[in-house]
């Protein structure tokens, strides 16, 4: 069945022109997360989100992405923060701590805040998987996590109307 304004999981047309979005990356595996971060521009970019209404900030590693993003959805400054990172399973339990944290935290980001804030966390085995997920392509998952914003901040501000 197709419901109205939706094909698939394409959502419909997004209209970012009058929105404020902030992006939170990781340096930590920063080779990646930089692809990440060129896809979420270029996914806002698509979707009308003009240059001078995005704030980008960087912090150390995935496990500190949430409180930036909770400080920065408090802000008032955006409508939805995209959390951009890259988590490569290593020798030891670190990985599960530094993943389980950061998605804990930014769903409570978004869940404390009431502003959307999209998990674009890369959590793999193993760097080419993480390779082959920050390409140039609209699959690139910075890409999926801007567009994902967009389309959540619209639905926010409608539900609020
Ligand atoms: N941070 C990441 O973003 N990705 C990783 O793969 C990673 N590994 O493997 O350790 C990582 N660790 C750093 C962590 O996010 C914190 O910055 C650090 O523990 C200091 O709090």
């Amino acid at each position: 069945m197709t419901r109205a304004g939706s094909s698939g999981n394409q959502p419909p047309q997004l209209d970012g022109s009058a929105l404020r979005i902030g992006i939170i990356a990781a340096r930590f595996n920063d080779h990646i997360v930089i692809n990440l971060r060129d896809g979420a521009l270029r996914g806002l970019d698509r979707c009308g989100v003009a240059d001078n209404n995005i704030i980008e900030e960087w912090v150390p590693g995935a496990f500190e992405v949430p409180l930036a993003a909770k400080v920065l959805a408090q802000s008032g400054k955006v409508d939805a923060v995209i959390c951009l990172g890259t988590v490569i399973q290593g020798d030891t339990p670190h990985f599960d701590y530094v993943c389980s944290e950061a998605a804990r935290g930014i769903q409570d980001a978004q869940m404390s805040t009431g502003i959307p804030v999209m998990f674009g966390v890369l959590t793999v085995n193993t760097e080419q998987q993480a390779i082959d997920r920050s390409g140039p392509g609209i699959d690139n998952k910075g890409d999926e996590a801007a567009v994902g914003a967009v389309e959540m901040a619209l639905l926010v501000k409608k539900l609020q109307a």
